[in-house]
């Protein structure tokens, strides 16, 4: 970090004004060199105006921002270039700087900086490029809410739990005749490790949480040929995206399409009729929608009210997980019986009437609990947290049945450790240098 970064901040294109920002140690020297004032002097955190000359060509008239370290994004002495927008101009002032000694920064490089000299946590840093991301309100609220620091504030407490209790056994093995040290009993482990076991699994729900809002939620729509699972999409998505006909086997490809139910994306796929068929296309597609049924959250298995219940639904229905499949019985406008005797959650509706799904959105509201999700959005949400809290909770688990299984305390102390030592990577307290690298690759050029 010895070297001064630059890079253009804001998207190149046709823009009233641009921001190239500069960070490091030489920041104030190559400015002073390009800029028609020397700004070494210049009282931190102030704009000052002017223009930057190259050669003795006048290259624009701009704004600086002014702003030296320690106080700045990146801890390091930063200088943000305000000038007019468009590509020449910008791409001319970055060429300029680099010809004076700035190096073009990678992408995320500043905000790795700012991870780096301690200013934010990974955790943090990792909400920065989600919040750029953003394309929804509950994105943009979960990554501020992480930057917030609650998230942080609630791992740091259950590392501290768990130090202070790593450290009283160490007491207690090490100098077993200071009896004026708390003594760690079987029973008072097994009350404080149950406690953070419920702060732990608050984190691991909740990630479930983020994972949705940050993924949505994807919905593969089965059933045998001729049920109506187009005609959902279509009516879910309010138009005509899939062909509909009564011809069984005309949908014979996955077809998808995104709807939002309370500001969560979700991500409908419909799929080829399941049934036995010699066709060779039309049974490549019923191998996709016995695969789409495996990648999905949850299933909707239609059914077609219309009709009894047959060999073929039955068929169909030992295949969907149990667990995450709700029952559309559709064409209820033609309903031949109320009782379909499946015990599985079950909708009725259909594809006629204006707001014949009302029903099924309500489900899947309730099913996934969005509501809820929607009012905190305070969750770890990237695959790298949840997995890293699911290892932290697993170790937790661990310890706790090896406490009923009577193992040796200092084996307890490893869960322990291991448990603290995956919750300290989720906020990069340690770190490992592939995953930083991989982590910032994702981000924007000049954040
Ligand atoms: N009466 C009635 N007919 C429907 C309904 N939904 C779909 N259909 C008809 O059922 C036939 C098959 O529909 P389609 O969506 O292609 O079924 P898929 O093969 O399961 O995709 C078409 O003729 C639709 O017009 C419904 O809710 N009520
Ligand atoms: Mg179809």
């Amino acid at each position: 970090m010895e070297d001064t970064i630059c890079a253009i901040s804001t998207s190149l294109g046709v823009g009233a004004i641009s921001i190239v920002r500069i960070s490091g140690p030489d920041t104030l020297k190559i400015i002073s060199e390009i800029f028609s004032s020397d700004i070494k002097n210049v009282q931190s955190h102030t704009i000052k105006y002017g223009h930057i000359v190259d050669n003795g060509e006048v290259i624009d008239e701009v704004l600086l921002m002014i702003m030296k370290a320690p106080k700045t994004y990146t801890k390091e002495d930063i200088v943000e270039i305000n000038c007019h927008g468009g590509i020449n101009t910008t791409n001319k002032i970055l060429e300029v700087l680099l010809r004076h000694g700035c190096r073009l920064a990678e992408p995320g490089e500043f905000t790795k900086r700012a991870y780096l000299n301690g200013r934010i946590n990974l955790l943090e840093a990792e909400a920065v490029g989600e919040l750029i991301k953003a394309k929804s309100d509950s994105k943009r609220k979960l990554s501020l809410n992480q930057l917030g620091g609650n998230l942080t504030k609630k791992i740091n407490n259950i590392r501290d739990t768990l130090l202070g209790l790593m450290a009283n056994i160490e007491v207690n093995i090490d100098y077993p005749e200071y009896t004026d040290n708390l003594i760690i009993t079987e029973d008072l482990l097994r009350k404080r490790l149950g406690e953070i076991s419920q702060n732990l699994k608050e984190l691991v729900n909740g990630a479930k949480f983020g994972k949705i809002v940050n993924n949505g939620i994807n919905v593969a729509i089965v059933g045998k040929p001729n049920v109506g699972k187009s005609s959902i999409l279509n009516h879910l998505l309010d138009e005509k995206k899939a062909i509909v006909t009564d011809i069984a086997g005309t949908t014979r490809d996955i077809i998808e399409g995104t709807m939002s139910l309370n500001g969560i994306e979700v991500n409908l796929i419909d799929t080829a009729g399941i049934h036995e068929t010699d066709d060779l296309v039309e049974s490549l597609g019923v191998q996709k929608s016995l695969e789409s049924i495996q990648n999905a959250d949850v299933v909707l298995l239609v059914i077609d009210g219309s009709k009894k219940i047959d060999a073929e639904d039955k068929d169909i229905l030992s295949k969907v997980p149990k667990d995450k499949t709700i029952i559309i019985v559709n064409k209820s406008d033609k309903l031949i019986s109320q009782d379909i005797g499946i015990d599985l959650p079950l909708v009725y509706g259909n594809t006629m009437d204006l707001n014949g799904l009302e029903g099924l959105k309500n489900k899947l509201i309730e099913f996934f609990d969005i509501n809820r999700i929607n009012k905190d959005l305070t969750y770890l949400s990237s695959a790298r947290q949840i997995d890293l809290v699911n290892k932290a909770n697993e170790a937790l688990e661990e310890a706790l049945n090896n406490l009923d299984r009577k193992i040796p305390i200092d084996m307890i102390e490893n869960n322990l450790k291991s448990c603290f030592d995956y919750l300290g990577q989720i906020i990069g307290d340690t770190y490992d240098e592939a995953v930083i690298d991989r982590l910032f690759q994702d981000f924007c050029v000049g954040k």
